[in-house]
C-alpha cells in the first residue's frame, strides 16, 4: 500500500486513528487509496459507477466500473474514466487510483464504456469498450498490467475490434462490452455485442484474435452486455435483454454453443434503462453484481450505481431469479 493509503476518505472527510477532517482542495486531488463501506444497496454513493465487472483473485475480490461523470439532469453518458475497488469481504471496499482512461489508448477519442478484466499467466488483461478516433463507432481495445489494479498500458497500439470488422448491422455502436473466459483446456474467448452478440478465440497471448469472428444465434431479444461464467459441467451466458434493459441468460456445455434459453434472471433495475451484470463467486457464495439508478437525488440512466445481490442456483443447475434488495449482502467470509 502506498504511504498515504493510511487516509481513508469517506464522504467528503478523511478518518486517521479515529480523528476526522475536511478534505481540502489539494488533498481531493492526491491519488488516494479511499476506503468506503457499503451499506447496502447501492454500494458505493460518494461517485457513480456503472457496468461492474469482477475478478476474483488470491483473496479479493476486485469491481471494475465506469464512473458515470454525467452533470444531473445531462441526458447522455459522459464516462472518462474507469475505477476499480478492491476488498475481502465485499463490504469495506478499498478504491485505487485511476487504473485506465480511454485517453491511455492513443486511438481512441473517448467513451470508457463497459470493460472486463481476466487474468492469465500473471498478467491482467483488460478488455475495453470506447469510441475509436478515426474509425467510425466504437471498438475494443486490450490493456494489460502485472497487477489487478494497474497501471494498465495498452498492450496493442491500436484496437482489438473495429466496427469495420463486423457488418452485420450498420449501427455503429454493435462492437461493445467485452466478456472474456478460458475454458477449462486454455483457450479464450471473447463475447461482446449490442443487438448481435459476437464471439471469437483469442490466441494465448490474448491480444490476438485466434479465428473468426462468430455469432451466437438464437438468443431471443439480445440487447448487449454478455457475461459468461462456468459452474460444474454448465457454461452460462447471462446478457442484457430488451430495452429498457432485464438480464436473461442461456445454459451450454460448450463455449461454442448450442446455448439454450432459459429465461430472465433479473427484471429491470431500478432508474436505469441499462442493467449491467456480473457473477462471481467469493468465499462459497455466488454474487449477482450490476447497476441501477438508485443514488438519490440525481440518480439514473445516465448516473448509475452498483449493487450486489446473491445469486441462487436450482439442483438442475438453472439459476433462480435475482432479488433485488436494498439491504444488499452480508460480509464475505
Ligand atoms: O455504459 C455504457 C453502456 O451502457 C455499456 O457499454 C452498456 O453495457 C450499457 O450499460
Amino acid at each position: 500500500m502506498k504511504l498515504h493509503s493510511k487516509f481513508s476518505k469517506i464522504a467528503g472527510g478523511i478518518a486517521l486513528a479515529g480523528l476526522s477532517f475536511a478534505v481540502t482542495p489539494a488533498m481531493a486531488n492526491m491519488p488516494a487509496d479511499t476506503v468506503v463501506k457499503a451499506t447496502g444497496n447501492p454500494i458505493f454513493t460518494h461517485k457513480y459507477t456503472a457496468d461492474p465487472a469482477a475478478l476474483v483473485h488470491k483473496g479479493k475480490v476486485y469491481l471494475y466500473a465506469g464512473h458515470d461523470q454525467a452533470a444531473p439532469r445531462h441526458e447522455g453518458y459522459v464516462m472518462n474514466e474507469w475505477l476499480v475497488f478492491s476488498s475481502e469481504d465485499m463490504i469495506t471496499w478499498t478504491e485505487h487510483p485511476v487504473p485506465l482512461a480511454p485517453k491511455d489508448f492513443k486511438w481512441a477519442s473517448g467513451d470508457a464504456w463497459a470493460s472486463h478484466v481476466i487474468e492469465r499467466n500473471g498478467k491482467f488483461y483488460w478488455y475495453s469498450t470506447v469510441t475509436h478516433a478515426t474509425k467510425p463507432g466504437k471498438a475494443i481495445g486490450v490493456a494489460v498490467a502485472d497487477n489487478p489494479i494497474g497501471p494498465f498500458k495498452d498492450a496493442i497500439g491500436e484496437a482489438l475490434i473495429t466496427n469495420d470488422m463486423t457488418t452485420d448491422t450498420k449501427i455503429s455502436w454493435d462492437d461493445i462490452d467485452p466478456a472474456v473466459i478460458l475454458d477449462d483446456k486454455g483457450q479464450a474467448y471473447m463475447f461482446w455485442g449490442n443487438t448481435i452478440l459476437y464471439y471469437a478465440k483469442l490466441k494465448e497471448n490474448m491480444i490476438e484474435l485466434d479465428g473468426p469472428i462468430q455469432k451466437v444465434a438464437n438468443l431471443p431479444h439480445f440487447t448487449e452486455a454478455p457475461w459468461v461464467h462456468k459452474r460444474k459441467d454448465w457454461y452460462y451466458l447471462s446478457y442484457a435483454y430488451q430495452f429498457p434493459e432485464k438480464t436473461a441468460y442461456a445454459m451450454s456445455k460448450s463455449l461454442d454453443g448450442p446455448w439454450e434459453y432459459k429465461g430472465i434472471l433479473n427484471e429491470i433495475a431500478g432508474n436505469s434503462n441499462t442493467n449491467h451484470q456480473a457473477i462471481i463467486d467469493f468465499k462459497g457464495k455466488t454474487y449477482f453484481i450490476y447497476h441501477n439508478g438508485g443514488v438519490q437525488t440525481d440518480g439514473g440512466s445516465f448516473r448509475r450505481s452498483v449493487c450486489i445481490d446473491y445469486l441462487y442456483y436450482n439442483k438442475d443447475g438453472s439459476i433462480k431469479r435475482i432479488q433485488m434488495t436494498s439491504e444488499g449482502i452480508k460480509p464475505a467470509k
